[in-house]
């Protein structure tokens, strides 16, 4: 984790890295290619979002494990040789395809995962919003499916996600904070995007979203002894 010091988001609770040009163009492209090269049925579709799973579907009583494909396992290697998931080897992927208009509600991971999430973003920017989690249980039960005021309340600062870059989720940010995407078209870089500095757009752009692709590398401890398919 060394290496990222320098990209430790200082301006949220720990913590967070944000990674610029963390892949090459090439390494974009090449993936990117690999994923819409994968068979049609691969791909669930949501109502707000695609995703294609890869590694098996993760599951209180244990993932069935499938091993990753050679594309996906070069990057998951590289980020346990950063040692970002400490000992542990990434086992499994979520790829998430957004078109503009597109996102995700305000959500955290959860327990089946160990908690660090590495997303590497494709395609175009996106802002990666933070909440506070409810204080108290009384606005828990009518408002945590997502009442949008309730929302703007709990509001907390977003990241700027520019393609081919690396961000790295952990401890209280992924435990005791949730994250989301909101659904608009495009982008207006305010004081809330804590990682500007980073980042190549200047405060005061407004960014106009096309198809954002993420690959989100994790680990999930639970899995069971079988395996269904052996690696091409
Ligand atoms: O696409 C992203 O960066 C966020 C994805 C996410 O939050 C999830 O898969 O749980």
């Amino acid at each position: 984790m060394e290496k990222f010091q320098e990209y430790l988001i200082q301006e949220l609770p720990p913590t967070a890295y944000y990674v610029p040009d963390f892949i090459s163009s090439e390494q974009a492209q090449y993936l990117m290619q690999k994923i819409y090269d994968a068979p049609k049925p691969k791909w669930t579709k949501l109502s707000h979002r695609r995703l294609q799973n890869w590694g098996g579907i993760p599951h209180p009583k244990g993932m069935i494990q499938e091993a990753l494909p050679n594309w996906l396992e070069a990057p998951a290697q590289k980020l346990s040789e950063h040692g970002i998931f400490g000992s542990k080897i990434p086992n499994h992927v979520l790829v998430n395809e957004y078109q503009p208009g597109e996102g995700i509600m305000p959500h955290e991971d959860g327990p089946l995962f160990y908690p660090t999430i590495a997303t590497i973003n494709l395609g175009s920017h996106i802002f990666l919003d933070f909440y506070h989690h409810l204080e108290n249980s009384n606005d828990s039960k009518d408002n945590e499916d997502g009442d949008a005021t309730n929302f703007k309340k709990r509001y907390l600062a977003s990241l700027l996600l520019e393609p081919r870059s690396l961000l790295i989720l952990k401890n209280d940010l992924y435990t005791n904070y949730l994250h989301g995407i909101q659904e608009r078209t495009t982008d207006v870089v305010d004081e809330k995007v804590v990682n500007i500095k980073f980042c190549q757009s200047k405060l005061g752009d407004v960014l106009t979203r096309k198809t954002r692709i993420s690959l989100t590398i994790r680990h999930v401890p639970k899995v069971l002894k079988v395996q269904l398919f052996k690696k091409k």
